[in-house]
């Protein structure tokens, strides 16, 4: 699991005003990315049947390149596509409803805020729990407050070896703190679907 969350990319039509979501994916696939969520929100947000053609077109590239293909919220979308897993947040469906309807191989990734929220959706049988927001963000308009790295630190030391990913705010600046804190890996948006350059941008959240 761990090396999956390495660089998880997030991504829906809302975070690609004047772009191609197919191409950001294609390109940042390319550069190496080892996870790709879809994640459609807000109100351009794709719903219906053009949600789920995009869905599939980007599972599609993702399949080619052997990364896993992972669905924000929509746990019905998931499993009609055939997905390889869903995230889910401390808003969206209850966890053991989630277990019950989903193959068992799907991934199941939780986010958490703090420790308590992390080892409930451990016991609750999570594969992964996304942690954050790591930093200020702009684009998760209803963001909670920033836990900044010694937050993220703190909830290492609770979860012990169980896989962690960081979100919010990472950057090719702050990625390497981030992994320094005890992330396993780092998901990130608007570093990629706002970059000049994806295969450079992916290169430095390498290092
Ligand atoms: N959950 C917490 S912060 C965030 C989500 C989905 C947004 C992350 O976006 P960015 O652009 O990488 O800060
Ligand atoms: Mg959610």
């Amino acid at each position: 699991m761990k090396e999956k969350l390495a660089l998880y990319f997030i991504m829906g039509i809302q975070n690609c005003p004047h772009k191609n979501p197919q191409e950001i994916l294609e390109q940042a696939l390319k550069a190496g990315i080892t996870m790709f969520q879809f994640r459609e929100k807000g109100k351009e947000a794709l719903s219906g049947q053009e949600k789920r053609q995009l869905a599939e077109r980007l599972q599609e590239r993702c399949w080619e390149y052997s990364v896993p293909f992972i669905v924000n919220d929509d746990v019905d979308l998931a499993i009609a596509i055939g997905a390889d897993g869903v995230h889910i947040g401390q808003d969206d469906e209850a966890m053991q409803q989630v277990k019950k309807r989903c193959p068992a191989h799907f991934i199941i990734g939780v986010s958490a805020a703090n420790a308590a929220e992390a080892n409930k959706a451990i016991q609750d049988g999570a594969d992964y729990v996304g942690v954050g927001p790591i930093a200020a963000t702009r684009t998760k308009i209803d963001a909670k407050c920033p836990i900044g790295l010694s937050g993220l630190r703190g909830i290492r030391e609770q979860l012990g070896d169980f896989p962690i990913v960081a979100i919010g705010g990472i950057n090719h600046k702050n990625a390497e703190a981030v992994r320094e804190a005890g992330a396993d890996g780092i998901s990130f948006i608007s570093v990629l679907t706002k970059a000049a350059n994806i295969q450079e941008t992916v290169n430095m959240l390498k290092l």
